[in-house]
């Protein structure tokens, strides 16, 4: 059930002075970089200073601005000792880059590997691993995890959406890593060619790099006949392998041992009590080449961290609720998108995909939601169609507290892909 008991449930305590130990060495590495050095000494903070884990707070924050501007004046070894890089997908503006040493990327492996490990998959499994190889980190950080595992690992890469259900068939896939928005798509697919995933023997499905909602998760569980676990990570700290669901699926457990997780109010910046949401900043607590320290995510979460029935004590983390940076302002509500996908993905007359746009008209903000109808509801009856644009808008409407335009659209008219899914597309600066 563990693939590193003594780590993953480390009694009250032992976890904590772990915690304090690795800080303080992370805090003299990152010493060993220019751009820390600079930081740290203007702060008054060395590895002394920090007395107790409360005390990371005595160091600045680190943005992803930072990490632009100053790349490689984070490292604190020498080039010829990285052996890769890869860089963030950039969704928002120019990517960032990562570099990694020999046993950062092992202990990002063991990591990952863990993760797999935690669901359920084991040696023996056949691994269809469906996301980008090449700078995105999700492809080759499960890859060296699943062979870590023992895995058979497939390097499918993303997209071909055809000679993914061959090698899954050919292979007999047991565990499959996809992106959930492209794991909807793919189903597509399967009917054209009229196979139905549930005969295959797929077991276990990893999904994760984007916001997803519950029913997202449950309607992927139900078409492949298989129990899907959120993976949540980011470039910045190794990639995917950050938090990871248990079988309990009930959160997901940061790996504390690796990581100190902080989440901030956003506002004020100070510590958010368990249950309420705040901005996740990261601290490295094992990388050796390019230690962060309190690494802003911007990503909006809550943590939990009461005892898991698992018996893990490692703080679970709640769905990703949004980012500070792709919060929807309209009429002065504060929307996320994942808002909206609750909504649509609850009702059995929407198919896969969704868009959001924004546009400006004399001044106002206007919010279209265009949403793909389900083959069989989309019929020529005028009347029925309207009427269940009207409950979208309604529905929507009650969640969101502004009333969208809601247009409804075939299957397989809005643009999908297999990456990150796009769900917002901002033209308020054109109008
Ligand atoms: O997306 C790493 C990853 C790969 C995670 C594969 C899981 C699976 P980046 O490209 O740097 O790294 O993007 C990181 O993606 O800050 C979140 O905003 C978002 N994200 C990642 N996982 C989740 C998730 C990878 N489970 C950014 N739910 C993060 C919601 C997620 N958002």
């Amino acid at each position: 059930m563990y693939w590193d008991k003594a780590v993953e449930t480390l009694p009250a305590g032992e976890l904590e002075a772990l915690q304090l130990r690795r800080l303080r060495e992370t805090v003299a590495r990152a010493l060993l970089s220019p751009f820390y050095r600079e930081r740290l000494e203007a702060a008054g903070v060395t590895p002394e200073s920090i007395r107790s884990l409360e005390d990371v707070q005595k160091i600045p924050l680190t943005t992803k601005d930072d990490l632009r501007r100053r790349g490689p004046d984070f490292l604190t070894v020498p080039k010829t000792e990285l052996v890769r890089l890869h860089a963030s997908s950039g969704t928002t503006g120019q990517a960032t880059v990562i570099y990694y040493t020999r046993e950062d990327i092992e202990a990002w492996a063991d990591l990952v590997a863990r993760s797999m490990y935690m669901t359920g998959v084991r040696p023996g499994d056949v691994f269809q691993n469906m996301m980008g190889y090449g700078l995105f980190t999700g492809g080759l950080g499960f890859h060296y995890g699943g062979e870590r595992l023992g895995c058979l690992t497939i390097p499918a890469g993303a997209g071909n959406s055809a000679r993914q259900i061959q090698l899954m068939r050919d292979h007999g896939a047991t565990v499959i890593h996809i992106i959930p928005s492209y794991a909807l798509y793919l189903l597509n697919h399967f009917e054209a060619l009229g196979v139905d995933p549930r005969d295959l023997p797929l077991r276990l499905a990893f999904i994760g790099a984007e916001p997803h909602s519950e029913d997202m998760r449950r309607r992927i569980e139900a078409a492949y006949g298989l129990k899907a676990f959120n993976s949540y990570g980011l470039s910045e700290m190794n990639g995917p392998g950050v938090a990871f669901e248990c079988p309990e699926q009930n959160g997901m457990h940061v790996w504390e041992d690796a990581f100190l997780m902080e989440v901030l109010d956003p506002g004020t910046l100070t510590p958010a009590a368990p249950g309420t949401v705040g901005e996740l900043v990261f601290t490295n607590l094992t990388r050796r080449g390019m230690p962060l320290l309190r690494y802003r995510t911007r990503d909006l979460a809550s943590y939990d961290d009461a005892p898991c029935p698992c018996g893990r004590r490692m703080k679970r983390l709640s769905r990703i609720q949004g980012r500070t940076d792709d919060m929807i302002i309209i009429k002065g509500v504060n929307i996320f998108p994942l808002q909206i996908e609750q909504v649509l993905m609850s009702l059995p007359e929407v198919h896969t995909n969704y868009l959001v746009e924004l546009s400006r008209k004399n001044f106002n903000d206007i919010m279209t939601v265009k949403v793909e109808v389900r083959e069989e509801f989309f019929t020529e009856d005028l009347r029925q169609l309207n009427a269940l644009r009207k409950r979208i808008t309604e529905a929507l409407k009650s969640e969101l507290l502004v009333t969208p335009v809601v247009e409804l659209v075939e299957p397989h008219t809005l643009p999908a892909g297999e990456g990150k899914a796009v769900r917002l597309v901002d033209r308020r600066s054109e109008g």
